[in-house]
């Protein structure tokens, strides 16, 4: 999400939301002619896409297809950056520059379903789509508007909380994103995981990855994928750290990507008013949706 302009130069460059087509891009670093294009693009077969709604797991989904891509080689991903090898499709310049990308074209993405290449629907191509508990989802959020230039400084939590629930963010509103995208699974070559159970086991993730993407690799090769994959050893890594993002952009003194990479981590922001108010809107607006989330590291300790 955060690359892509050119404003290296520039003193300072005001950033903001922009609502475009019922969806707020941020102007400076999204094209809207360029995002209204996505959806003709021609799809391949080969194609995959990695979706998720904000501070979901999304680089460390970059992470793991890169290293299958090599087998698990990490030395053949020391001379480019993951953000380079599978760009965002939302920041890509043109449509040249996705036809031109070598195959299997691999993309990232935070955009709701309705941008999104119309082949998909017809099963062309690959969607993983990652979620992740959105009470974590708001904390790490509230966490990276704080160092993130392209994003308004919340004044503090409370004011974070209220943004999130408006969906007054870019990404919008998280039960609609999730929604958006799930209900559609069916058109799709769909692939649903959760950031909670690559907490818990990561290798059975990336075997399920593998599958999905019809990757064979040797049970050394998986794991030298899942043991580059995890969170110590990406914090570290300059080619999967996102360090390289200039300072007008990410303010590295605040923050940092790779931040605690946790689950449960709301419990330590929100405040009892707080999360009983999500739990009820929770519950209202996915009533019918047949998805669990695992709210406590706790929870994926298996007796
Ligand atoms: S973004 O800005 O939307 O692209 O961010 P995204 O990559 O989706 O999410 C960032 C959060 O993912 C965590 N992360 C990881 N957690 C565990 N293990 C690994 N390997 C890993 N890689 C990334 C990262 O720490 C952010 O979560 P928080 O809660 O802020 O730590």
């Amino acid at each position: 999400m955060a690359e892509g302009c050119d404003h290296s130069s520039c003193e300072a460059f005001e950033y903001k939301l922009v609502l475009h087509r019922g969806f707020k891009l941020i102007s400076g670093i999204h094209s809207p002619e360029v995002v209204d294009q996505i959806h003709n693009f021609e799809i391949q077969d080969s194609d995959v896409f990695v979706i998720t709604y904000p501070k979901s797991g999304t680089i460390w989904l970059q992470q793991i297809l890169r290293l299958m891509e090599v087998k698990g080689d990490v030395t053949a991903t020391n001379d480019q950056l993951n953000s380079e090898c599978i760009p965002w499709m939302e920041l890509i310049k043109s449509e040249q520059q996705f036809v031109s990308a070598p195959s299997p074209r691999i993309h990232v993405s935070h955009l709701p379903y309705k941008f999104m290449p119309f082949g998909l629907k017809q099963k062309k191509g690959k969607v993983i789509y990652v979620a992740r508990n959105p009470k974590d989802v708001l904390v790490s959020y509230f966490h990276f508007h704080k160092y993130a230039n392209m994003l308004e400084t919340p004044k503090d939590f409370d004011d974070f909380f209220e943004k999130f629930m408006k969906g007054n963010v870019f990404g919008d509103c998280w039960f609609e994103h999730v929604k958006s995208w799930c209900s559609h699974k069916d058109e799709m070559n769909f692939l649903y995981i959760t950031y909670e159970e690559m907490i818990k086991d990561l290798r059975s993730v990336v075997e399920k990855i593998a599958s999905f993407l019809g990757k064979n690799l040797t049970p050394q090769q998986l794991n030298n994928v899942v043991e580059q994959s995890t969170f110590k050893i990406m914090k570290n890594n300059p080619q999967a750290n996102y360090q390289h993002i200039p300072d007008i952009l990410l303010n590295h003194k605040l923050g940092s990507f790779m931040r605690k990479g946790t689950v449960g981590d709301w419990k330590t922001c929100f405040t009892e008013a707080q999360n009983e108010r999500f739990d009820k809107v929770y519950q209202q607006k996915m009533k019918d949706v047949p998805l669990t989330f695992i709210w406590d590291m706790s929870e994926l300790i298996t007796p």
